[in-house]
């Protein structure tokens, strides 16, 4: 059986959806802190504390799993605000999992973020290998997770796979504590309110990717041949850059009376210690890494289906509060 760990994030959610798809519903075992408040049929459940290690041996044990989706961890912005939590979460849990995957022989697949790179790093096509220096906890958990991964490879020979993922747009779950959640928030709150309040400034470029493009490439990683793997920290990946001005403008070719205004916080720093761009060469060489989104297919496609849930919370609400009348 596949594992999922921290299956109602926002990577896992979509991810399960796919895994499904391929394999089947009694193939997969979505697990997080807490059951999710609407279960979805034909699919596994269950709860994990990545950070016991008694509790992630004894579900690989009891599933016979043989690979793991390892997604539980705390993002950047809440990384900083608890910077304790963030350490045990993304490090003590990412060692658990490697070395209960070392014990019970399953595949891991992990994911790294650009956060792995700091004020020092060139900004622009950011190399795979130059200076990691990150200002923030969740990137220090990144690279010492980067490097945990390479160590169990090449000491015990377990196949850990891992992309430094940039910031993920999607849909289907909201991004939590993270320093790219205003490119998600800003389509949800144009549709809702035709008005949004930036946390960063109109200029703030980043590095950025469609969460279709997020799921194929976890999976091409995975599917690939392993002797085409030659990084086994983490892979630079990346779709398109772009700023929250250029997004906000290419939301306005659908939604003509959508405004923006910038008011920066804490997490302006954070965004402006990251790359701007990232050259992703060698994923897109030995993985055959091609992401199918560019910045207007992306808008055209998440606009969509932003509206269409939102119309489908309406729904469900009204339906709620006819009940209870
Ligand atoms: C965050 O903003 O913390 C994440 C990331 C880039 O790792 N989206």
């Amino acid at each position: 059986m596949i594992l999922i760990t921290g299956a109602s994030g926002q990577i896992g959610v979509d991810l399960a959806d796919e895994l499904v798809a391929r394999h089947g519903p009694d193939t997969v075992l979505v697990t997080d802190l807490r059951m999710p408040e609407k279960l979805r049929p034909n699919r596994v459940y269950d709860v994990l504390d990545v950070t016991y290690m008694e509790s992630v041996e004894k579900i690989i044990q009891q599933h016979s799993i043989h690979t793991i989706y390892h997604l539980a961890g705390i993002l950047s912005a809440t990384g900083e605000r608890y910077p304790e939590l963030a350490w045990n979460v993304n490090v003590n849990g990412v060692r658990n999992v490697l070395e209960a995957a070392r014990r019970f022989e399953c595949r891991v697949f992990w994911p790294s973020s650009i956060a792995v790179f700091g004020p020092t790093t060139p900004k622009v096509s950011t190399p795979q290998s130059t200076v990691t220096e990150p200002g923030t906890m969740y990137g220090v958990t990144k690279v010492t997770g980067e490097l945990l991964c390479k160590f169990h490879t090449t000491h015990h020979d377990l196949d850990v796979r891992s992309v430094r993922f940039p910031g993920i747009i999607s849909h289907a779950a909201p991004p939590g504590g993270g320093t790219t959640d205003w490119a998600v928030d800003m389509f949800f709150q144009a549709v809702r309110h035709r008005h949004y309040t930036c946390f960063v400034t109109e200029n703030t470029r980043l590095p950025m990717m469609y969460m279709p493009d997020a799921v194929k490439s976890v999976l091409d990683l995975m599917e690939a041949d392993g002797d085409r793997i030659t990084i086994r920290t983490s892979y630079n990946l990346t779709a398109f850059s772009f700023t929250a001005g250029e997004l906000a403008a290419a939301i306005q070719t659908h939604i003509p009376d959508f405004s923006v205004d910038y008011q920066p916080d804490f997490r302006q720093d954070i965004a402006d210690s990251w790359p701007e761009s990232i050259d992703d060469h060698h994923a897109r060489d030995e993985w055959d890494w091609q992401p199918e989104y560019d910045l207007d297919a992306m808008v055209q496609d998440m606009l969509h289906h932003v509206r269409i849930r939102i119309e489908k919370e309406a729904a469900e609400a009204a339906i709620d509060s006819d009940l209870n009348d």
